[in-house]
C-alpha cells in the first residue's frame, strides 16, 4: 500500500458562529472556533481552496442596551468589541480569512435582497401581536427583559420566557406582577404589527434536506422532533428603538437580529471576495454552486441553522449548506460555565497564564464529530501537554538534533537507514487525514501519539548517545538521528492544523518550506537544519494553579460569593468514597462579628472563632441576614478550603449554608457544640 495521492482540488467555504458584539470570547466559545480552525487549516494543507469567514454579530436589543449602559453608541461599542475579538482570535491562532461584522453595507444589501425575495414568494405574513411595552423606556420588551412571579409554581424573580425553578415555559404576559428589568416599571400590553416568515411552507423541502447527508444523527433526531411538533411562523421583525437594519419601506420596523446574523456569513464572504479577486462570489452562493459550504455552530443554535437558515436560503434562491457541524458545550472541572451568571474564563484571562496552543491541543484531544460536551480537567490538561506533547513529540527533536548539531555539522545523512518506519509514518497520513476530514480529532491525536511512541522506541533501541562514542558507528548514528528528525517532521505535519505556530517554529528549525500533507512524502536527506532551541515548555504547577483559580472563582459557590438561585433540587452529585469526604475538614465555628462590605451586593464580612484561631470569611448571605443577627451564632465552616483572594480581601474558609430561591439558612449545630469541634 502507498500513501494516497491528493484528491482533486475542492472549493470549500467554512463559517464559524458569529460571536455577539457585547461580550468577551471565553473558553466555551473557543471550542467551536478552534474546531473549525483545525478543520480549515487541515483542508488548506491538503491543497484545497478553503476559505474561512466569520464576523461579529452586531445587532439586537442586548447590544443596544449594553452600549447605553456604557454611555456610548452601539456603533462605538461594536467597533471596540470587534477589535477585542479580533485580537483574541489572532492570539489563539484562529485564522479567519475574514472577520467582518453584520453591521456592514454588504449585509444590509443582502438582508434586503433576501427579504424582498421572500416577499415576492408570498413567504412573509403581517400580523398584529400584543407584547409587553415598558412605558418608561418607551420600548417593547424582549422576554428576557421581563421578570415576575412564575404563574405555575409561584417562584419570584423569574424571566419572561421560562421558570428556572419549575421549568414551566410561558408568555411574559402570564407572569404575576411583571416588571421591566430595564426600568423597574410595570410593563403594559401594547399592539404592534410584526412580520412573519412562513416557515411551514418549507416543511417538505426541509424534510428532504434533512434526510440527505447534511446533518449529524443527533441533529437529525432533534429536527424530527420539531417536525412532529409542527413548524411555526417565525417573527422576523422588531420595533424601534432597535439596533439593526430597518425593514425597507417600513420605518420604525427592524429586522430581528437572527434574520441578518446568518446572512452575515454571506456578507463576510462577499466582502472578502471584493479584496481577493481569484474567488468568485457566485461560485459559492449561486443555487447551482458546486462549492462546499459548512457551518460550525454550537448545539444551542441548531434550530436557526437547520430550519430557518436553509429555508431562507431556498426562498432567496441561494444554495443551501453542504453540512452543519454542531459541537457541545465546555464544562470546567465538571461544572457548567454560564454566561448569564458571568462565570466563565475569558480567552484573555487564559492567555495570562498559559500558551494558546496547549488549549488547541487539549481541545483536539477531546473533540470528535458528535455533539458531546467536553470537560476541561486541569490535571488531564497538564498530563497531556507535559507527557504527550512535550515529553513524546518535541522530545524526539531534542534527542536527535543534539548529535546532528554537534557531531554532524547540522547536516542530515545522505540516505536513511533501511527501515520501514519512514513508510509507516507517511502511510499513516492516509488514515489520519480521513480522521481529520471526519472531525474525529481525538482519534487522529491517538494515532499521532502512537507513532510518536514508535519513534521514541526506535531511538531507545538504537541508543545514539552510546553509538556516537564508537567511531565505527558514525554513519549508523548519523542515519539513526536523521531518521528521527524525519519522523519528527512527519509527526509535526500531522499536528500542524492543531499547532500552527509550533509548526512554524519547527519549519524554521528544520529549515524547510511550509509543511503540507503532500510534501511529507519527500524525506529530508543531505539537508542542513538549524541549531535546536527548546520549542515548547512544560506547564508548571504554578501556571496550572493560576488558571485553576480562575475556574474556582467562576464556579457557582455554595455560599461564599453567590447565593443559590434554584428551588428545584439539583440532581444529586455522583457518589464519592469516604476518603473523598474525609478530605473536607468541617469545624464548628462561632461568629464573632459580621459587617457589610462596601460595594458588594451579596457579601458579608465575617470573623469566626475556630477554637484555635480566628478566620475571616466572605459569605454571600447578605440577602438573608442582618449582620447583628449572626453575631454569637454557631455554624459549620469548611476549615481546610484554600484561602481565596477576593476583591475585598482574603476569604479563609466557607460557611455552610442551605438555600434556594425562597431564602438562605446557615447551618448551625444544636447548642452544646464548641468552636473547633470537628464535624464528621
Ligand atoms: N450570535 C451567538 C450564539 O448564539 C450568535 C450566533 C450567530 S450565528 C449566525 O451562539
Ligand atoms: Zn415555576
Amino acid at each position: 500500500m502507498q500513501a494516497q495521492p491528493m484528491d482533486k482540488q475542492r472549493n470549500i467555504l467554512v463559517t464559524a458562529a458569529l460571536p455577539y458584539a457585547n461580550g468577551s470570547i471565553h473558553l466555551g466559545h473557543l471550542v467551536g472556533y478552534i474546531q473549525a480552525d483545525i478543520w480549515t487549516r487541515f483542508q488548506k494543507m491538503r491543497g484545497h481552496q478553503c476559505t474561512f469567514v466569520c464576523g461579529d454579530d452586531s445587532h439586537g436589543t442586548p447590544i443596544m442596551i449594553k452600549a447605553e449602559q456604557l454611555g456610548i453608541t452601539p456603533e462605538e461599542m461594536i467597533l471596540q468589541v470587534h477589535q477585542e475579538h479580533h485580537a483574541d482570535f489572532n492570539d489563539f491562532a484562529v485564522s479567519f480569512d475574514n472577520f467582518y461584522t453584520t453591521h456592514s453595507p454588504e449585509n444590509q444589501a443582502l438582508a434586503e435582497q433576501v427579504y424582498r425575495a421572500l416577499i415576492e414568494r408570498d413567504d412573509i405574513a403581517v400580523r398584529t401581536i400584543k407584547q409587553f411595552f415598558d412605558p418608561q423606556k418607551q420600548m417593547f420588551l424582549p422576554d428576557r427583559y421581563v421578570k415576575g412571579v412564575c404563574p405555575r409554581c409561584k417562584t419570584a424573580d423569574q424571566y419572561g420566557d421560562s421558570c428556572e425553578a419549575c421549568g414551566a415555559t410561558y408568555a411574559p404576559t402570564e407572569l404575576i406582577n411583571p416588571t421591566s428589568t430595564l426600568s423597574g416599571a410595570t410593563p403594559v400590553e401594547k399592539e404592534s404589527e410584526h412580520f412573519f416568515f412562513k416557515l411551514p411552507k418549507y416543511e417538505e423541502a426541509l424534510k428532504r434536506w434533512t434526510q440527505s447527508d447534511h446533518l449529524q444523527p443527533q441533529v437529525k433526531n432533534k429536527l424530527d422532533e420539531w417536525f412532529e411538533t409542527g413548524l411555526k411562523e417565525w417573527d422576523i421583525s422588531r420595533d424601534a428603538p432597535y439596533f439593526g437594519f430597518q425593514i425597507p419601506g417600513n420605518p420604525g420596523k427592524f429586522f430581528y437580529v437572527w434574520l441578518d446574523a446568518p446572512i452575515g456569513y454571506i456578507a463576510s464572504f462577499k466582502n472578502y471576495c471584493e479584496r481577493n479577486k481569484q474567488l468568485r462570489f457566485e461560485d459559492y452562493w449561486n443555487k447551482d454552486s458546486e462549492a462546499e459550504l459548512y457551518h460550525f455552530i454550537g448545539k444551542d443554535i441548531i434550530y436557526f441553522h437547520a430550519l430557518f437558515w436553509p429555508a431562507m436560503l431556498q426562498g432567496a434562491d441561494f444554495r443551501t449548506p453542504t453540512a452543519i457541524f454542531a459541537n457541545g458545550f465546555l464544562t470546567i472541572g465538571g461544572h457548567k460555565m454560564s454566561k448569564s451568571r458571568g462565570t466563565f474564563i475569558t480567552a484573555r484571562q487564559y492567555l495570562e497564564h498559559l500558551h494558546p496552543e496547549y488549549l488547541r491541543y487539549y481541545f483536539a484531544a477531546k473533540l470528535n464529530s458528535h455533539i458531546e460536551d467536553i470537560d476541561l480537567n486541569f490535571d488531564d490538561f497538564l498530563q497531556r501537554i507535559n507527557s504527550d506533547l512535550v515529553g513524546k513529540v518535541v522530545n524526539i527533536a531534542s534527542r536527535c538534533s543534539r548529535f546532528i548539531n554537534k557531531n554532524f555539522a547540522n547536516k542530515l545523512s545522505v540516505s536513511l537507514p533501511e527501515n520501514h518506519l519512514f513508510e509507516q509514518f507517511t502511510l499513516a497520513g492516509n488514515s489520519i487525514a480521513a480522521l481529520f476530514e471526519a472531525r474525529e480529532f481525538n482519534q487522529a491525536i491517538r494515532e499521532i501519539m502512537a507513532l510518536a511512541d514508535k519513534a521514541n522506541q526506535y531511538i531507545d533501541q538504537e541508543k545514539p548517545w552510546q553509538s556516537i562514542k564508537d567511531p565505527e558507528q558514525q554513519l549508523h548514528t548519523h542515519e539513526v538521528c536523521s531518521l528521527g528528525i524525519n519522523l519528527f517532521r512527519i509527526l509535526m505535519t500531522y499536528l500542524k492544523p492543531i499547532l500552527p505556530n509550533l509548526a512554524m517554529d519547527i519549519e524554521a528549525f528544520l529549515n524547510i518550506a511550509p509543511m503540507t500533507w503532500e510534501n511529507r512524502l519527500q524525506p529530508l536527506q543531505s539537508h542542513s537544519i538549524k541549531p535546536f532551541k527548546p520549542l515548547l515548555q512544560r506547564i508548571t504547577e504554578a501556571q496550572i494553579n493560576g488558571v485553576k483559580q480562575l475556574a474556582e472563582q467562576a464556579k457557582p459557590q455554595a455560599t461564599s460569593t453567590t447565593s443559590p438561585k434554584k428551588t428545584k433540587p439539583e440532581t444529586l452529585a455522583e457518589t464519592i468514597q469516604i476518603d473523598d469526604f474525609s478530605k473536607v475538614d468541617l469545624r464548628i465555628a462561632k461568629i464573632l462579628s459580621a459587617e457589610h462590605v462596601e460595594g458588594a451586593d451579596k457579601l458579608l464580612k465575617i470573623q469566626v472563632d475556630l477554637g484555635t484561631e480566628t478566620r475571616q470569611i466572605f459569605a454571600g448571605i447578605k440577602s438573608a441576614y442582618e449582620p447583628e443577627q449572626l453575631v454569637g451564632k454557631l455554624t459549620v465552616v469548611v476549615a481546610n478550603l484554600a484561602p481565596r483572594k477576593m476583591r475585598f480581601g482574603m476569604s479563609e474558609g466557607m460557611i455552610l449554608c442551605a438555600g434556594d430561591n425562597s431564602g438562605l439558612w446557615i447551618v448551625s449545630p444544636d447548642s452544646g457544640a464548641k468552636p473547633g469541634m470537628q464535624v464528621k
